[in-house]
């Protein structure tokens, strides 16, 4: 198969002007062709590639949830933005007529710049599950460090687009810990449902939950939780639950039901492109370079930077080289992208004055991953809606909030499946390579072991209780704990430490962080809600102040 290239004229950047004629034709053709939903149709963003020498009064990197949330704030206040993207925009179907390949199919659509898969879940009924792909700008990073491997989504939307879109506000009891100088009252107030009612954040009808066949995973999840004394916890999520109960009830295109997520959903999930990046498309004054990756931030004459931009195509291959200038420059290319960016900068002296916390202040929301092997009476069901709507709280006893999560793999697996996210204390430092040229993070995998720790105040006391026992065949032989990864990095260059209170690096003036780097390495539960509650305070501070 192959999806849409670099020299297919629908994936390469055009013209908001362009854009919209050519939806009435070739491109219009094309995704009216394939089977793109209508809310896909609707979405796209309008796409337009920087031309070297340009200038520009801001410039975002990255079109994640911070990213996404600066440019529709920005422009909402009149000011022309554009939106520096590596990954691809994903606004066009592949001959087989679907944007996203499906998470147990994966193809060359699937990863970011691997030869050969890297499934955060390798292994199946002990037997690995990777395999050779074509090289493509895929949707999924799987980015190695030493200790660690990172996952990021990859394209217009960031991580929306391969999340499981379980959109959860922390419990205000333990706001303190996780952003301490931040005011709880105004996040509670304003901020939290400004970003919920911005996501389209919503909780599944429990009254249909109770009855559906793709929902009797969570059900168990929440029988086994509730006899072991546990709070089962509903979370909302942005997938639309009207579609969902259209695609059970077999009238729609399926895709939360045939377990589309880790690969992006072609119908359903509220992902930034339908939200917050179709509004500000609407404004006229947002536009786009996707296949365009920031490598340099500089001082320039009066005040501005210089940023220097490598247009790919969809191997990954330079294609040309760009210099432009910005009167301001947000980063939001995520946690690891900004920071490896300013760590570099800082290294190299390209920006000289960036201060000491720069790098520092990092981790993994405390992620472990687990199974547990129920009994044949508790069957876990062969399908499996890949949207989780649930979690067990065990934050305050035992330092672990576990998402129940499915493991859409179209047989009955008889598996329970858990992503908890934990208390953990260590932190990681980004620094340069010189030699290498390279950033590293010198995260340890032994880390991992306050997380295990914790994850098993809740499974094992559940093992026992129901006389079951973990799966170990998920993760490699007999490796009980998903321990190597994470899906939520967070830190790096941490709010009021590496910025000031609102997110404004020190030393150069008109350069703001507004991503998960903001955030230092744990946020008690699922992260993008409130990465974009936080992007939502600093940029209303940031317009008021500083335009
Ligand atoms: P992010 O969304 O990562 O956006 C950064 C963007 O910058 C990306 O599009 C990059 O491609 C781009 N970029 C990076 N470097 C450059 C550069 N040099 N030049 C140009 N562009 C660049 O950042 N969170 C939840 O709350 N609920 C979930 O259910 C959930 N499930 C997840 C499942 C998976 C498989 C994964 C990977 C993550 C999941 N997350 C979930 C985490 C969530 O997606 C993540 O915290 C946010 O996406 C981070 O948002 P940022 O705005 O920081």
């Amino acid at each position: 198969m192959t999806p849409p290239t670099a020299h297919d004229p629908c994936s390469r950047g055009l013209s908001r002007r362009a854009f919209i004629a050519g939806t009435g034709s070739l491109c219009g053709a094309v995704i009216l062709a394939g089977s793109a939903s209508a809310a896909q149709r609707k979405s796209s963003a309008s796409t337009a590639p920087i031309a070297d020498g340009a200038h520009v009064p801001v410039l975002v990197i990255g079109t994640g949830y911070g990213g996404s949330v600066a440019a529709l704030r920005l422009a909402g206040a009149g000011v022309d933005v554009h939106m520096v993207e590596m990954g691809m925009a994903w606004d066009t179907p592949g001959p087989d007529g679907k944007v996203f390949a499906n998470t147990t199919r994966p193809d060359l659509r699937s990863f970011w710049l691997r030869t050969r898969t890297k499934q955060p879940l390798s292994h199946f009924l002990g037997f690995p599950l990777d395999k050779d792909v074509p090289r493509y700008t895929g949707i999924l990073d799987a980015e190695e460090f030493g200790g660690i491997t990172v996952y990021q989504g990859r394209g217009v939307g960031g991580g929306s687009l391969v999340n499981g879109g379980m959109a959860v506000t922390p419990r205000r009891e333990n706001f303190g810990a996780i952003l301490p100088s931040v005011n709880a009252d105004e996040m509670y107030g304003v901020h939290y449902p400004r970003a919920n009612a911005g996501l389209g954040v919503r909780h599944v009808d429990q009254g249909w939950w109770e009855a559906a066949d793709c929902y009797q995973y969570a059900r168990v999840g929440r029988k086994h939780a509730e006899r072991s004394g546990f709070p089962f916890v509903f979370v909302p999520n942005v997938y639309d639950w009207d579609y969902m109960a259209q695609e059970a009830a077999g009238a729609v295109p399926k895709s939360a039901l045939v377990g589309e997520v880790l690969f992006g959903n072609n119908h359903g999930k509220k992902s930034l492109p339908k939200t917050y990046l179709a509004q500000a498309a609407a404004t006229g004054k947002v536009s786009v370079s996707p296949l365009h990756k920031v490598t340099s931030v500089t001082p320039a004459a009066g005040g501005r930077y210089t940023v220097v931009i490598e247009q790919i195509d969809t191997s990954g291959d330079v294609t040309a080289t760009k210099a432009v200038t910005a009167d301001k420059v947000f980063f939001a290319a995520g946690s690891v992208g900004t920071s490896k960016l300013l760590t570099k900068l800082k290294a190299t002296g390209a920006l000289p004055r960036l201060n000491g916390e720069i790098g520092s202040g990092w981790g993994d929301n405390g992620n472990v991953m687990c199974g547990r092997a129920n009994h044949m009476w508790d069957a876990t069901g062969k399908l499996q809606a890949s949207m989780p709507t649930a979690g067990i709280d065990n934050w305050q006893a035992g330092g672990a909030f576990a998402e129940v999560a499915p493991l859409p793999t179209g047989i009955e697996t008889y598996a329970s499946f858990y992503l908890s996210i934990t208390k953990n204390p260590h932190r990681a430092a980004f620094t340069w390579n010189a030699a290498a040229g390279k950033v590293d993070l010198d995260w340890q995998t032994a880390w991992k072991q306050p997380s295990i720790d914790a994850a098993r105040t809740i499974f094992d006391r559940i093992n026992a209780k129901e006389g079951t026992i973990y799966r170990t065949d998920l993760f490699g032989t007999y490796k009980i704990w998903g321990d190597h990864l994470t899906y939520h990095p967070l830190g790096g260059a941490v709010l009021n430490k590496a910025t000031d209170n609102y997110g404004r690096l020190h030393g150069h003036p008109n350069l703001y962080v507004i991503d998960g780097s903001l955030i230092p390495g744990n946020a008690s539960v699922n992260p993008f809600v409130t990465i974009t509650a936080l992007a939502e305070r600093n940029i209303e501070q940031i317009i008021a102040t500083d335009l």
